[in-house]
């Protein structure tokens, strides 16, 4: 059992090699279209959720669906998932419940996503490339479960697991972060990625299959 300190937390890590580093300055690149390429990341803390802040920067020439980030419990594949389902057309799940959000098309330019959702109103906040693309409702009163496998670059369909080829990620994927509350996403503009779950400065994950970490083209 290897053991390690992120952030002041002693993670014990049963298998695998977990990297933890700051990220600052880097992007993963998934690079080909595959079922096995894909960085899980580790939260800084596991705890259910009432709120919480996504925020990522992605760029891709796909045009068919994909995924951008599948947050997954043993009851719920799709506990929090960003999906594109064609270019322009975001995909916010929570609780297996799912919003759409739709967006001017700018294709092959970067794309920088932040999105909240409040359980008490259950409103989901989306912004794209320092705009709102407004807010709608789902899954008012829930709670997001804490035990959960997060994952860049493939889509979950059961724990950990059940990948498509179809709907994974290629391009590159930089700044990802993730808060326990729901930050004033007009602030997040500026490109903060500090999260106290997934801090892009302090990132612990491991990586699988074909993925590779380069200096960002990107801002
Ligand atoms: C979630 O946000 C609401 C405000 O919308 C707050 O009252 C509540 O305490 C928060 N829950 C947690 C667990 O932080
Ligand atoms: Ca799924």
């Amino acid at each position: 059992m290897a053991k390690l300190i992120v952030g002041g937390l002693l993670l014990s890590v049963l298998s695998g090699c977990v990297s933890q580093s700051d990220m600052k300055g880097k992007a993963f690149i998934f690079p080909q279209e595959s079922a096995t390429a894909y960085v899980s990341l580790i939260p800084q803390a596991r705890k259910s959720l009432q709120n919480f802040t996504l925020c990522l920067k992605a760029f891709t020439d796909l045009t068919r669906p994909y995924s951008l980030f599948s947050y997954s419990t043993r009851t719920k594949d799709n506990e929090i998932l960003l999906f594109v389902q064609k270019a322009g057309e975001y995909m916010f799940y929570v609780g297996n419940s799912e919003v759409t959000f739709k967006a001017p098309l700018n294709p092959y330019a970067p794309t920088h996503i932040c999105v909240s959702w409040e359980s008490a109103s259950g409103i989901a906040e989306f912004w794209l490339d320092g705009k709102p693309l407004g807010r709608k409702g789902l899954r008012k009163g829930y709670t997001v479960g804490a035990e959960a496998k997060i994952i860049i670059g493939q889509e979950q369909d059961s724990f950990g697991g059940h990948f498509e080829a179809k709907q994974s990620f290629v391009g590159e994927m930089w700044e990802v972060s993730l808060w326990d509350h729901v930050v004033p996403l007009r602030e997040m503009a500026g490109g903060c990625y500090i999260g106290n779950l997934i801090n892009w400065q302090a990132l612990a994950f491991e990586e699988n299959g074909y993925v590779v970490t380069k200096p960002k083209l990107w801002a």
